[in-house]
């Protein structure tokens, strides 16, 4: 195996990455071999739906399946080897149909096809040991190439990763374009070429962070206009008596079904991780019984969900063994996500979710509330940005800062937690993703009665703050990067890196991340990119903070 994708990887001397029998995420090195043998199928389908179209021929189900099934091999999504077995072999079914669609196409306009060599050709064998042994052609790190080649070649595979979760999020919410899709086609066939051009690689990453600024586009639209626009909410964040299902990840469609299917049962739904911004929306508050957010982000799962007496249900990443805490049994999981001998939900009924639930004890008690406020995505900022730009003219507002992005288990991510109680008393505080969980309770106050905090929801609502960015900039008539913004982003999986791409691809200059620097960045890459963005790595909360105020 090889896998170097997410924050936690096994960092040497000798190079970083996960290469041994298990990843620190707990993926096996069957899993982890089995999802990159995926990928390189779905390079072959790609490589030949883009040859399709240039005879027209687009296939709707080619489209949603590619980056549904990449979407699988995103950190802390799907650990079921059966699934992902299941997902390599539809590759291969669709990549045949689109195969024999172009060539008829060809040979009706007296053309010769083009032959797609290695993903447009390979067999998988019949049974999982032979395909194992397949696996080494598509290893990620294939080739004897500069590793600033290998590294760029990576950080393209990871950032469209992100975006094919994206993608899936809108399409789930009845959001889909020929043109995106056709983009993202074009860019996974591209990467199976294995490139050894560092320009064109380069510019594929930032060409993969604009076609993520539509895909979040797309996806605020499909978010709002099912659930209306998030509204400044007041949430429980405290257990209450009774029955209970747990909703964590990231797709709110799901929590909409079980919220119609549990109405009048006597269950309460909470939200916890990724869910929480959807307490915010006004379609969900028709429903007395999802009563508020539970627990925190998902590295405290195996903890949260031990100690949560009812189902839980992983709408996606990010997903850990629950074996460890012992609820394996009462954990469901849907769409992509798996893990092996775990319930898998398919279709819209939750029947068994339910039962679970009420065979379950629930919680004997109410505990004492703990409110917190969210519910600041675009159309809130919007509405508060004359008076946020009033506090600025009058000096009571001087600096924003958006600390977001995920969160982990590493004890140097407290540096979210002490900045931003270290931040001065005169900025705002915008913050998105479940790295929130790290200051999300705490009491920030207001400025003239604007929140200090203000949280703008999903990792993919940084949709929202990029707009806000765009009106700020407006009014002030000023440069993007001349505002009085510092944006310092806390990453861990492939999501977070399509949201720094599509951030750079906009011009956004001197952004922080943390906690580390992705394994797969050379220190030669991290020097273009800080000479040519002022990326950089985030050092100690005194030092950055006196470097972003000076800045300002
Ligand atoms: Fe390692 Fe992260 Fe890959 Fe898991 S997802 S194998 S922890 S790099
Ligand atoms: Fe969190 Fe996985 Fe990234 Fe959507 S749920 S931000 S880590």
């Amino acid at each position: 195996m090889f896998c170097v994708q997410c924050e936690q990887t096994i960092r040497t001397p000798q190079g970083n990455g996960c290469s041994y029998s298990q990843g620190m995420c707990g993926k096996l090195a069957s899993t982890s071999d089995l999802q990159d043998l995926l990928i390189y199928m779905l390079q072959g389908v790609s490589a030949y739906a883009v040859k399709a179209r240039e005879f027209g021929i687009v296939n709707a189900d080619v489209d949603t399946f590619v980056p549904k099934a990449f979407f699988a091999t995103l950190t802390n999504v799907n650990f079921d080897d059966d699934r992902l077995v299941g997902y390599a072999r539809e590759a291969q079914a669709y990549r045949e149909q689109l195969k024999t669609a172009y060539v008829t196409a060809c040979e009706a306009n007296g053309q010769t096809p083009v032959v797609i060599a290695n993903q447009g050709q390979i067999n998988l064998a019949a049974s999982k040991p032979e395909m194992l042994e397949q696996a080494p052609v598509a290893l990620p790190n294939r080739g004897d190439v500069h590793e600033d080649i290998m590294g760029l070649r990576l950080l393209c595979l990871y950032g469209l990763k992100g975006a094919a979760a994206y993608m899936e999020h809108a399409r789930v919410l009845d959001q889909t374009d020929v043109d995106v899709a056709g983009r993202f086609h074009e860019i996974m066939a591209f990467l199976g070429e294995d490139s050894i051009d560092a320009d064109k690689l380069f510019t594929t990453a930032m060409g993969i962070g604009q076609l993520n600024y539509r895909v979040m586009e797309m996806l605020d639209t499909g978010e709002t206009s099912a659930f209306g626009h998030p509204e400044p909410t007041v949430v429980n964040t405290k257990s209450i008596k009774g029955k209970a299902i747990l909703v964590s990840g990231h797709d709110m469609k799901d929590l909409e079904l079980i919220l119609q299917q549990t109405e009048g049962k006597g269950i309460n739904v909470f939200t916890h991780g990724e869910m929480l911004p959807a307490l915010a929306y006004p379609a969900f508050k028709k429903y007395s019984h999802l009563v508020g957010n539970y627990g925190s982000a998902w590295q405290n799962q195996q903890q949260e969900f031990a100690t949560f007496p009812g189902a839980v249900v992983m709408t996606s990443n990010c997903i850990i063994d629950p074996n460890v805490g012992d609820y394996s049994d009462r954990i469901f999981t849907r769409s992509i996500v798996g893990w092996p001998g775990v319930t898998h939900v398919e279709g819209d009924d939750f029947s068994a979710v339910i039962d679970k639930a009420l065979e379950l004890e629930g919680f004997k008690y109410d505990e004492i509330p703990h409110s917190i406020t969210i519910g600041f995505a675009r159309n809130a900022l919007m509405a508060a940005a004359p008076t946020v730009v009033e506090n600025v003219k009058n000096g009571s507002i001087k600096h924003f800062f958006l600390i977001g992005g995920c969160d982990g288990d590493k004890a140097e991510r407290s540096y979210f937690t002490d900045l931003a109680k270290s931040v001065p008393d005169d900025s705002l505080i915008l913050t998105l993703g479940c790295g929130k969980y790290k200051f999300n309770k705490l009491e920030f106050g207001d400025i003239n009665g604007v929140p200090r905090l203000l949280d703008v929801g999903q990792c993919n609502d940084a949709y929202s703050a990029i707009q806000l960015a765009l009106a700020l900039k407006d009014i002030f008539e000023c440069d993007i990067n001349d505002l009085p913004l510092s944006l310092v982003l806390s990453w861990f999986e492939q999501k977070a890196i399509v949201v720094l791409l599509t951030l750079l691809s906009l011009g956004v200059k001197n952004i922080r991340t943390g906690p580390s620097a992705p394994g797969f960045l050379t220190d030669n890459l991290a020097k273009i990119l800080e000479d040519q963005f002022g990326l950089r790595t985030t050092t100690d909360v005194e030092s950055d903070l006196k470097a972003m105020m000076t800045a300002a």
